[in-house]
């Protein structure tokens, strides 16, 4: 029986969400809800794979709370909780841990980039990070990812141990009733836009990333409309004009950084944003795109601020959500235990 239509994403509270998490993943979590029924999680589980102070965890829990609401997401219709209280993802996790590879979880590029060269050192829960994300998705058997592009590795990693899952418990799977489908769908990524890997404004070979050490580096959401203009007046550019077409963005990491974030915020395409300033120097086209980035960020900021004044209210939309998310999650973990053969 094929599966019903579910998405399924979520953000780590490990600092201030950025424009990127924003283009790449957020944006599409808000266009997604009027399609599917949707589960938009904070992933608290996933932000302690590295350090965090626990007093900073619960306002960035907060914080990405209140960025999901006031970019659009609508929690009545969607389900907004963090990740800790529905117990089904670190309980699922664990039985990925069984199914998952060494061989998979060694490929895994995002561990290697956060480990970095003290590998010895990284937590263990960093490594099978991948796992606990296939959890999440696979607990609501989610049929739908929206993702930046960093992430297509770990999707990729989902349906593998989906599959192998399928496969394993194939025969126990058909003595309870399942079909040739199995308990798991086969998720599909949702990578899609002209900002699916926002850069560095420092560096436009580097992710612009939650925890990179230069402020700078990033556009948060809580930046004022003097802090985002400053941040794109410094970004790292080159010499040269804006090219005419998209072909001449080739080899120039910078330009095509900032090219990529008009089109993602003008929601147009790098073809359509060089016809109209192709030929012009950075020092003409920053202020465009601060202009751009202020007016479609201003009003979100305005809200985040007011919500976040309220935390009563963002308790409440925690606590309705991860009554919901259980109420879906609970008997799909039911079955898989019992597929496993735990006796309960
Ligand atoms: N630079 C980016 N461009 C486009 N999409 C991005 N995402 C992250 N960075 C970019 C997408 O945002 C969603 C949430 O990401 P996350 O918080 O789960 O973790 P991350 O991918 O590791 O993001 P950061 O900002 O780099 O956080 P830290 O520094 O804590 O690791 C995901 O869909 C991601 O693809």
């Amino acid at each position: 029986m094929p599966f019903t239509p579910r998405v399924f994403s979520g953000v780590q509270p490990t600092g201030q969400l950025h424009l990127g998490n924003y283009l790449g993943a957020v944006r599409r979590f808000v266009a997604m809800q009027d399609d599917y029924p949707c589960i938009y999680c904070v992933v608290d589980l996933h932000a302690i794979t590295m350090w965090q102070d626990p007093k900073e965890l619960i306002d960035a829990t907060y914080s990405v709370t209140a960025a999901y609401l006031a970019a659009g997401i609508d929690p009545k219709k969607s389900i907004v909780f963090n990740q800790s209280r529905v117990t089904a993802h670190a309980e699922l996790a664990w039985i990925f841990n069984c199914v998952a590879r060494m061989g998979w979880l060694n490929r895994m590029t995002q561990f290697k980039e956060k480990a970095g060269k003290d590998k010895e050192n990284a937590s263990t829960g960093l490594f099978v990070y991948p796992n606990l994300m296939a959890a999440d998705i696979l607990a609501y058997q989610a049929t739908h990812v929206p993702v930046g592009d960093d992430q297509k590795q770990h999707l990729e990693l989902t349906r593998d141990i989906a599959q192998k899952f399928n496969h394993d418990y194939a025969e126990r799977l058909a003595e309870l009733g399942y079909g040739e489908d199995g308990l798991f769908p086969m998720t599909e990524p949702i990578i899609q836009g002209p900002a699916t890997r926002v850069m560095s404004l420092r560096d436009g070979s580097k992710k612009m990333s939650k925890s990179e050490a230069s402020d700078a580096s990033r556009i948060n959401l809580t930046d004022d409309a003097d802090a985002i203009a400053q941040k794109i007046r410094k970004a790292k550019t080159d010499p040269e004009p804006l090219p005419s077409d998209v072909k001449g963005l080739e080899g120039r990491p910078e330009a095509d950084n900032l090219v990529g974030i008009y089109a993602a915020l003008a929601s147009t395409t790098k073809e359509a944003v060089l016809t109209d300033h192709g030929g012009q120097g950075f020092s003409a086209f920053k202020p465009a795109l601060a202009e751009l980035a202020v007016e479609v960020l201003a009003p979100m900021n305005a809200e985040m601020r007011r919500l976040l004044d309220d935390r009563a209210h963002l308790d409440a939309v925690l606590t309705d959500g991860a009554e919901r998310a259980h109420a879906i999650a609970a008997p799909i973990l039911r079955d898989v235990k019992r597929v496993v053969g735990f006796v309960s």
